[in-house]
């Protein structure tokens, strides 16, 4: 049975984890970022938590389509005051970053997973997370934010995800990171069409490396708009229900998600019938 190691914590993945969404962005896609709220922001982490998130990922930076990047000064305003309270907690947190500053001191403050959209592209990255005993969330993006969607393209798609996944884990491992902190992640809607999207998504169990655990961000992303007919971000709760467990029964150890409890109801039920196979 697999697991993985998170900082102080090992997760097994004899189920799937879910990783509950915590926006502290102004500019977020589906319009959930809490930038400045600090009340606000400690409520929805905890109520994420209650409803049974495994992890929670704190980001103070958008990465939708379009998005200016946010200065490191920024990003730290935002995120230090709710990741300090959210971490008081004694819970797995998670910080959603490229910026090598920022990852140091979430790091320091108790941090124990970094999620980069860029897989450790900063040069400075890798060392920062290699001197720690965090877990690294490796994930695919063609392009940058900014200009990501305009022109998504691939010889083959899949092939080329997990070609990259399997060089972002080789450096990891040169650089000394074991292999159970590492996780890697196709990167839905980063640079890529909804053609692309489904492409990784019918084959995710072959974008690891090593076998690693795969994260899944379907999360009321647009493809899911996009398949039910040009749905608003606040009516696709629906599909991305079902597009988390479509990416379980596909291979995803983790799901990273806005909607906690709709999302653990729906495992419930894939548990169930998980274990009536098996008696
Ligand atoms: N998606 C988003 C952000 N971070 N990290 C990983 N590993 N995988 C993802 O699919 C992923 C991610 C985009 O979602 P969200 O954080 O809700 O939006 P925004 O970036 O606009 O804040």
């Amino acid at each position: 049975m697999k697991s993985f190691r998170c900082g102080s914590y090992r997760f097994s993945l004899d189920r799937p984890l879910i990783v509950g969404v915590v926006n502290l962005t102004p500019d977020s896609f589906s319009g959930d970022g809490l930038a400045g709220k600090h009340a606000a922001a400690v409520a929805h982490a905890r109520r994420q938590w209650e409803e049974g998130a495994d992890i929670l990922d704190l980001g103070a930076e958008s990465s939708r389509p379009g998005a200016m990047p946010a200065t490191v000064g920024e990003e730290l305003d935002r995120l230090l005051p709710v990741l300090e309270t959210v971490c008081s907690w004694g819970v797995p947190v998670s910080v959603d970053t490229c910026k090598p500053e920022v990852m140091a001191r979430a790091l320091s403050a108790g941090a124990s997973l970094i999620n980069d959209i860029t897989a450790l592209g900063h040069p400075d990255a890798l060392g920062i997370v290699s001197d720690s005993d965090c877990a690294i969330c490796l994930m695919h993006m063609q392009g940058e934010p900014r200009t990501m969607q305009a022109h998504p393209c691939y010889g083959d798609v899949l092939s080329e995800v997990s070609s990259f996944l399997g060089r972002r884990v080789e450096a990891c491992v040169a650089a000394g990171v074991d292999e159970d902190r590492l996780l890697v992640d196709p990167g839905f809607g980063f640079g890529k069409t909804l053609q692309h999207n489904l492409a990784l998504l019918r084959s995710l169990g072959r974008v690891a490396p090593r076998g690693l655990p795969i994260l899944a961000g379907l999360s009321r992303k647009s493809m899911l708009g996009a398949l039910t007919g040009g749905r608003p971000v606040a009516e696709r709760q629906a599909a991305s229900v079902a597009a988390a467990l479509l990416a379980v029964q596909r291979g995803a150890h983790l799901l990273r998600v806005h909607d906690v409890a709709a999302t653990k109801d729906a495992l419930a039920v894939l548990a169930a019938l998980n274990e009536g196979e098996t008696q």
